[in-house]
């Protein structure tokens, strides 16, 4: 493949490894790159521009990125100066997945999305040409662009409908599933924490990995057995930082499936940076968030961990546990603790689950003898069948319906104390 050279205009200078690799995929090679702190309102400064200039002159660059995304007035300024309109990080995305797009219906997603950025510049760009300060663009007139603006958004309509109708199929499909007892299991998570190796790990399929974004670009299904359970589940398009809204609701309509799901499993790459890891289980809630799926069963399935060592490992699981959703080490890759998983799996499919929840005993006691109206809330919540007292921790066995678990889950967490649920794994027995 012939990569286009390019000048890259990076605002996060730790997060340029991400973007090169993002750019790649779109068929870029970034020749050089120029920092820049913050954008300025009209776009770049003179002294930037000129800066630009030479680095594209001296590396033969034909295309500008940036790696943060850029309102029509910027990209308009910026292209005058440069004579190429830049692209911006939304643009490069919606490039790779042009380029990649598996299904019709990817194809369709795709378009629909290129089609909603081009109208929010559209608006503006009607807004400027009436205002009389940007009189068109690339030579298009007040009128025309009044024109182009109706045609988008014709375009827009007939690509909706055709959707609906791939949807509806897929509601029936889902309809029917759901009458023969299948439950759901989504597989969901940041871009490359390596959701297809476990996809392909758990069911024994070979779906397309690899260290590229994006590899996955539409949901893939296989049929499994969890226990007594005959579970779907599907492997789908990965999270990314910084899409807005629109386009993440027209890419991730795949994503419905979640919204059926009985159970998410949100997998993280464990291997990275603890910021980095954080970053990401940000960005994948906040997603799960806009798509209003947070209030689904997630598992967290902290992945790639035979790329740490043990201590690394526990380091990562304490930030992890901090959002409050059951959290389990894997490997896909070399299948460590994938049983385990399963196990978990099972568990959280039931319609009733055993728990083991650790409070730290004398913390509560000392706290105004939290410990009563702490057990009574557990005893509202699930029946307790023992309780054991060992060292500094008491430890109750407690049976929930799988509607409490997650309530409980964060109550107790917020106690200070833990919950396991049955079968889930002891960290300290992995190496
Ligand atoms: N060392 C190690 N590498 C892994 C593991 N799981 C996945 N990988 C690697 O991580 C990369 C990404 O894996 P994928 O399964 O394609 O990730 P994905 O989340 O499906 O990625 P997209 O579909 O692109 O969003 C690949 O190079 C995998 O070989 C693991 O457990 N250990
Ligand atoms: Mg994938």
């Amino acid at each position: 493949v012939l990569l286009v050279p390019s000048v890259a205009v990076v605002t996060k200078r730790e997060l340029l490894e991400e973007f090169k690799i993002l750019a790649q995929e779109a068929g870029y090679d970034i020749k050089d790159t120029l920092y820049v702190k913050r954008l300025l309102s009209r776009g770049l400064s003179e002294y930037k521009i000129r800066e630009l200039k030479k680095k594209m002159l001296s590396t033969g660059a034909k295309e500008v990125l940036f790696d943060t995304s850029l309102k029509p007035r910027q990209t308009y300024n910026i292209a005058k100066e440069i004579k190429v309109a830049p692209k911006d990080r939304i643009e490069i995305i919606l490039e790779i997945f042009r380029l990649h797009a598996p299904s019709k219906e990817a194809e369709l997603q795709i378009k629909l999305a290129s089609l909603n950025y081009e109208l929010m510049r559209a608006k503006e760009k009607v807004r400027l040409a009436k205002r009389g300060e940007q009189p068109g663009f690339y030579g298009l007139g007040a009128y025309e662009v009044d024109v182009y603006y109706d045609e988008i958004k014709k375009r827009m309509t007939s690509l909706k409908r055709k959707l609906n109708a791939i949807r509806k199929k897929r509601e029936l499909h889902r309809h029917y599933r759901k009458k023969r007892g299948y439950k759901t299991i989504v597989i969901t998570g940041y871009t490359c924490s390596g959701k297809t190796s476990l996809f392909n790990t758990i069911t024994g399929l070979l779906e397309k990995t690899g260290p590229e974004p994006f590899t996955t670009l539409s949901t893939k299904f296989s049929v499994l057995k969890v226990g007594p359970w005959k579970c779907y589940i599907s492997d789908t398009i990965g999270f990314i930082r910084d899409l807005p809204p629109f386009v993440i609701t027209a890419f991730y309509s795949t994503l419905e499936e979640i919204s059926f799901a009985d159970l998410v499993l949100l997998v993280i790459d464990a291997s990275e940076n603890i910021d980095v890891i954080d970053q990401k289980m940000k960005t994948s809630l906040d997603i799960l968030r806009a798509l209003e799926y947070v209030e689904k069963p997630i598992l967290i399935v902290a992945n790639k961990i035979d790329l740490i060592d043990k201590y690394r490992l526990k380091d990562v699981i304490s930030v992890l546990v901090e959002y409050e959703y059951p959290v389990i080490p894997v490997s896909a890759l070399y299948r460590i603790n994938i049983d385990r998983l399963i196990k978990v799996v099972e568990s959280l499919l039931g319609r009733v689950i055993g728990v083991r929840i650790e409070l730290p005993y004398n913390e509560l006691m000392n706290k105004n003898n939290l410990y009563g109206s702490v057990v009574s809330k557990i005893k509202e919540l699930g029946i307790i069948n023992k309780i054991e007292y060992l060292g500094e921790n008491i430890y109750l066995d407690v049976v929930v319906d799988r509607k409490t678990v997650y309530p409980l889950y964060k109550y107790i967490h917020r106690l200070g104390g833990r919950v396991r649920v049955a079968s889930d794994m002891d960290i300290a027995s992995l190496t």
